[in-house]
């Protein structure tokens, strides 16, 4: 095995250079120097099959320091996964299957996305999550159906990130044993050696959080073999192995350099390492027969271990057809009951987190494979699934996540958790603290993975707790993120309406806005708006004829625009409400048109900044909105200061109106 280890090794090293010295761009120090580690775990360590990427019980691998993405891609082209040598070829270049960072959906057995840092170590704590919980859903004391490891390679990168110690500290509490994490210490980053920035001590730190810390050499296989399987014998912790490495390893010049990090070897430093290998300095892509061989050998043990599990699965399934229905309903969709929603009357007087917390415990109720949780606000976001339990070390049929104050992490953990395959999960927090979760709701939206962000006290309604817990820029910097739906219902019955509708986005996430305060359930002037809301937009009050005036409001300003009306009586007011700006952009032209007639002026109200709302108002109007931070006081009289109160939209209506 060991010979054999050494030309995969070999062929990660050529192709690499090859790779990001033809693309004139790309990473060659990671690949080189963890051309061991990445061989052995595509060859000796995962249970997967390169003919099924998708199989339900594959062992997962996540690159978490996705720069390194020529590592990941030698490693699955070798081992047979659908990409070519022409594909490597094609490294970074326009719409191929190798771009600068793994992007799961364009290659085949690239787990998640990754990229930025800490990521992809965070989402491998969802995956783990996943498989625990699974695994309590159906296995039987004869049948394990659900039985594998996430495996990470995260650099220092990686463990420098908050996002990462967020979930680790998430991953000890919880005790997910088969989490293992290779930790590259090769001691460089971009602008050096870490001693000029990161001397802690990692593997305390960890065992801190409650990991089993283990270390050694990345090149000395045997040991590498044998600290996995010490960290597969540990039941009760994630396992971190730290491994001592050279970055760029085998480059005469480069190797231990920073200068390896992130920029092509050059054409000299190339044919150096070449021939210091043993390669042909003028062969290009050189890939080793041995290596070839060797994966085609282990094919034949890939098949067994997949056709042993089919066999395994079809047992269980003949003996457990009560759980294999559960199971289509967690894998496939299908058996779903339909839910049974709450029912709203006009004149209610409910906030949208608590009609959106009953409605989330009817979809749990509904649907077993729904769970989630809050990032210790379940009581403030109303979105504990009663009576469902909590994940803990020691219930793993707990629906209910306690991901703690850690909201980086949630949201990392989500996507994994989505990534893995056979949940359904939503998690929450006010919506002020959505910018700590920014950048795994972005990639989320990138993965086009549907998961449900729960944001509530969604505006300066808010009071007392003042600006700093006031949300007013939040709406419009979810809403930029491409393919992120943001719905802000204005009722306990839209709420419903556009609860369903985030629930069939199926390909992205969707975030729901709620408010703290009560709204008041109202009448729908349009009989066809439970149709019309899928559109994004639909009237709630209408003026006989031709409006002078549409004012179009979202979640609680919808309250504060009709009230605004009925004192407008000099002018035709028309009142719509515009729970998902997107879709309302996304859809026929004919039906904006008809909402918001060219010849009527526009007045935009939300309590929120201005910025984005042109595209409505379209220059024949105003937004009423808060373009500056809030303020601490009863959430009425700021309200009030900032302008949005019945008087105040009624004035600056009739300014608009009277132009
Ligand atoms: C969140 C985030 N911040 C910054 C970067 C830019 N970046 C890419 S790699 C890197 C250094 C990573 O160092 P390390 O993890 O040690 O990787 P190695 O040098 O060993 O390849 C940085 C800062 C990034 N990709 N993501």
């Amino acid at each position: 095995m060991k010979e054999e280890i050494k030309s995969v090794a070999l062929t990660v090293r050529t192709l690499t250079m090859d790779a990001v010295q033809k693309a004139n761009s790309g990473h060659p120090g990671l690949p080189m120097g963890c051309a061991e580690l990445g061989s052995l775990i595509f060859g000796e360590m995962l249970k997967h099959n390169p003919r099924d990427p998708l199989w339900i019980n594959r062992d997962r691998f996540v690159l978490s320091a996705g720069h390194g993405s020529m590592l990941l891609y030698s490693l699955l082209h070798l081992s047979g996964y659908e990409l070519s040598l022409e594909d490597i070829k094609n490294f970074r270049q326009l719409q191929s299957k190798t771009p600068g960072h793994p992007e799961n959906l364009l290659t085949p057995g690239v787990e998640t996305t990754t990229g930025p840092l800490g990521q992809g170590f965070a989402n491998a704590v969802g995956m783990a999550i996943a498989e625990v919980m699974l695994a309590a859903r159906f296995n039987t004391p004869q049948h394990t159906v659900i039985d594998h490891y996430t495996y990470v390679l995260a650099g220092d990168g990686c463990l420098m990130e908050g996002v990462s110690s967020e979930a680790a500290s998430l991953a000890g509490h919880l005790g997910l044993s088969k989490l293992i994490v290779f930790y590259d210490f090769n001691k460089i980053t971009i602008d050096g050696s870490t001693d000029i920035t990161f001397t802690e001590d990692v593997l305390q730190r960890f065992s801190a959080y409650g990991w089993q810390t283990l270390s050694g050499s990345a090149y000395d296989t045997d040991e590498i073999l044998a600290l996995v399987n010490q960290a597969k014998q540990e039941k009760g912790r994630p396992s971190l192995i730290l491994l001592r490495s050279t970055i760029a390893k085998g480059s005469p010049h480069l190797a231990g350099s920073h200068k390896a990090h992130g920029a092509p070897l050059g054409n000299e430093e190339v044919a150096l390492t070449k021939k210091a290998l043993g390669v042909s300095e003028s062969e290009m892509f050189y890939v080793a027969p041995e290596a070839k061989a060797y994966f085609q050998a282990k094919q034949k043990l890939w098949d067994k271990y997949y056709d042993e599990w089919q066999q395994l699965f079809k047992e269980w399934k003949q003996n457990n057809p009560e759980l294999f229905n559960e199971w289509q309903k967690y894998f496939d969709g299908k058996n779903l009951p339909a839910i049974t929603y709450p029912l709203y009357e006009v004149g209610d007087e409910v906030a949208t987190r608590s009609s959106g917390g009953e409605i989330l415990n009817a979809t749990a109720k509904a649907l077993p494979h729904f769970i989630g949780g809050s990032a210790d606000l379940a009581g403030s976001n109303k979105t504990l699934l009663k009576g469902m339990g909590s994940f803990q070390k020691d219930n793993r049929t707990g629906r209910n996540i306690n991901f703690g104050v850690r909201e980086h992490g949630m949201g990392a953990a989500v996507n994994g958790i989505m990534l893995h395959g056979g949940l359904k999960v939503f998690c929450a927090t006010f919506l002020v603290f959505s910018d700590y979760m920014r950048p795994a709701i972005r990639l989320a939206a990138l993965m086009k993975l549907p998961v449900l962000y729960i944001f509530t006290h969604d505006s300066i309604f808010v009071g007392e707790d003042g600006p700093t817990h006031q949300p007013v820029e939040h709406l419009e910097a979810l809403r930029v993120i491409p393919n992120l739906l943001v719905f802000r219902p204005a009722d306990a019955q839209e709420n419903v309406e556009v609860w369903k509708l985030a629930c069939e986005h199926s390909s992205g996430p969707s975030v729901m806005a709620y408010t703290r305060q009560n709204l008041t359930v109202f009448v729908k002037s349009d009989p066809h708006w439970k149709e019309n809301i899928k559109k994004g937009a639909y009237i709630v009050a209408d003026s006989e004829g031709v409006p002078d005036v549409v004012l179009i409001a979202t979640g609680s300003e919808v309250g504060l625009a009709l009230e605004a009306a009925r004192e407008l009586n000099d002018l035709k007011v028309r009142v719509v409400s515009m729970p998902c700006r997107e879709l309302f952009l996304q859809g026929p032209a004919a039906y904006r048109e008809e909402l918001l007639p060219d010849s009527a002026k526009k007045v935009v109200i939300e309590a929120g900044v201005s910025s984005g709302w042109h595209v409505i108002t379209g220059g024949n109007g105003a937004m009423i909105g808060i373009d500056r931070f809030g303020e601490s006081g009863p959430a009425l009289e700021v309200a009030e200061h900032l302008g949005l109160s019945v008087l105040k939209i009624v004035q600056k209506v009739k300014e608009v109106g009277s132009i």
